[in-house]
């Protein structure tokens, strides 16, 4: 008995792996397939990146700071793989379902597919093609399950002997619909001699189709991944020739740069540039098919293809750009040489209609930033910018072109890849961020971050630099203070500014004592206002409080 037990045991446990095997390969097969099909109908059309892009928008606010604070730019990365970890168990579980009711597996694969070409076809711009790719891969994904599934389940060996198996475990109402009853006098070894019936050819047949499919999805994904590469705009990038600024900026001073080591350098590589937006793949557009709209409250709608963009006269400018999601103290900040048309006098161009008060601003990924008229009509160099120290903009940062304002945080002004702007009201119209609960009009927040020493370090008694930077974008910094173990404030040396619209680098030269010790740092702007104590977090309009490192001093 305690032998039949264990047989039949191992018997179930061994069609679950090769069910979930089944549900799991086939899935494998849907997703290479997807791939190969959206090598030809475009990287947006692919649906694991679709889905993926869903959970990104469905993301409550807090999960989504938590992710940018704790994973950085590996957030994104960190969702793709529980995205796949949940489609795998997902499959796997259909797989075994299917073993005993196939109808079931394939249900579970439409849905699967339904909520794939939901998403895609949610996407902005999406047309019916982009269905396809899904459409295909689950379809794909079903002949697998069936002829997977079927090859899965235990064969009859004997007639009279398949009797258990053909109600015990329902694979016969495939295999053999017309087997006689279980016979109610059948003894255990019959059980273990039907046990290994499967084995031998018909499992040598599952693993060979098995290996099929997984060659099938590996194969398709690649081929799918090579395909996807003609849709990289990196060549059209390098042949892009940026004309002379018409308006340089000024030298930035000498001083603008402290010889402290460890600290922020004045302007930012573009691979040490903070990345923040919510696409997992980065959108690759091509400078020949872009074109920027201004349309809605405007007397006269414009629309600018690249060549016309890059015939306005360009304006080079210095500025800090900040995120929202920065924590105190935080990297998501950067500064560059940035070069573009003039978003003021292209609006004016348009002609902005009385009553207007917002500029809706769109990406091709379907991000939609809004950005108050006033602050854009004030008289700081917001631009429609193609340049990032004197490159084309980095893929990553928007290329062919972004829109910037100088002093408000890049969720309310920094539209990478823009392509259309709208004038109208705030009534009318709430973008994306605003829709999830963040500020409506968000200058950044007076911030200033200790660089060096680093948090814990040890260093040893005598003089240290500590030093790093501090930024007010379009108010300046007037000042930076800091203190030890809550003492009273230094004033620290400041670099020289370059503009209001940058920040600054400071250092202050300390005598240290040994022990343990707190730093903290405070800045004041442009207008006399003190950085404040009273802490904040990200949501909704920016972090606030003092960085502060804990140091042993040796
Ligand atoms: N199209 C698009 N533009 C976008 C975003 C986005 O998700 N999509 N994110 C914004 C946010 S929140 C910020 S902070 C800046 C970041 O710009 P960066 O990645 O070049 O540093 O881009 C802004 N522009
Ligand atoms: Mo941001």
């Amino acid at each position: 008995m305690i032998a039949g037990i264990q047989v039949s045991v191992r018997r179930v446990l061994r069609l679950a792996v090769r069910g979930a095997l089944a549900g799991l390969l086939s899935a494998a097969a849907a997703l290479g397939v997807a791939e190969l099909v959206a090598g030809i109908t475009g990287p947006l059309s692919s649906p694991v990146i679709a889905v993926g892009g869903v959970a990104i928008n469905l993301t409550p606010v807090p999960l989504k700071d938590f992710a940018i604070a704790h994973f950085g730019s590996n957030d994104k990365n960190v969702l793709l793989a529980g995205i796949v970890v949940q489609l795998a168990i997902f499959a796997a579980v259909i797989g075994m379902l299917a073993m005993r009711w196939l109808w079931v597996g394939l249900a579970g694969l439409a849905l699967f597919g339904a909520l794939g070409v939901a998403a895609v076809v949610s996407r902005p711009s999406a047309g019916l093609s982009d269905a396809a790719p899904t459409l295909i891969g689950v379809a794909v994904a079903a002949v697998a399950m069936v002829v997977l599934v079927r090859a899965a389940r235990p064969e009859p060996r004997r007639a009279a002997v398949q009797t258990a198996a053909g109600s015990a475990d329902g694979g016969a109402d495939l295999a053999a619909p017309d087997l006689p009853v279980r016979q109610p006098g059948m003894r255990v070894n019959q059980l273990a001699d039907r046990d290994q019936a499967p084995a031998g050819p018909a499992r040598r047949r599952f693993l060979a189709l098995g290996a099929g499919a997984a060659v099938l999805a590996a194969g398709s994904g690649w081929a799918g991944e090579q395909l996807l590469r003609r849709f990289n705009v990196t060549a059209l990038r390098a042949a892009v020739r940026l004309p002379r600024p018409a308006v340089a900026a000024a030298p930035v001073p000498s001083g603008a740069s402290l010889d402290v080591s460890g600290i922020t350098p004045f302007f930012t590589s573009d691979s040490g540039f903070y990345r923040v937006d919510t696409d997992l793949v980065v959108p690759q557009v091509s400078p020949q098919d872009w074109t920027l709209q201004i349309t809605g409250m405007v007397s006269h709608p414009i629309e600018l293809t690249f060549d016309d963009l890059l015939r306005l006269p360009l304006i080079e400018h210095d500025m800090t750009l900040v995120c929202v999601s920065n924590a105190v103290g935080g990297p998501y900040a950067g500064n560059g040489r940035w070069l573009g048309a003039s978003l003021p006098a292209l609006l004016r161009k348009a002609g902005i209609q009385r009553g207007a008060n917002q500029v809706l601003s769109t990406g091709t990924d379907g991000m939609t930033i809004s950005t108050a008229v006033d602050t854009i009509l004030d008289g700081r160099q917001a631009l429609i910018a193609v340049g990032m120290n004197g490159q084309p903009l980095p893929t990553e940062h928007g290329f062919p072109a972004r829109m910037l304002v100088p002093g408000l945080y890049g969720y309310v002004s920094a539209t990478k890849w823009v392509t259309r702007l709208e004038v109208t009201t705030f009534a009318r119209q709430q973008a994306y961020w605003t829709q999830r609960g963040y500020a409506v009009q968000a200058p950044i927040r007076t911030e200033s971050r200790i660089d060096v020493p680093r948090p814990l370090a040890q260093v040893p008694a005598g003089r240290v630099a500590v030093g790093g930077v501090a930024w007010a974008p379009h108010r300046g910094i007037s000042r930076v203070q800091v203190n030890v173990d809550g003492g009273p404030w230094h004033t620290a040396k400041l670099a020289a500014a370059d503009g209001t619209d940058t920040w600054r680098q400071w250092v202050w030269p300390w005598d240290a004592s040994s022990g343990l010790h707190t730093l903290q740092v405070r800045a004041t702007d442009g207008a006399g206002a003190v950085q404040t104590k009273g802490e904040a977090g990200v949501f909704p309009s920016g972090a606030a409080g003092w960085d502060s490192v804990v140091v042993t001093v040796t």
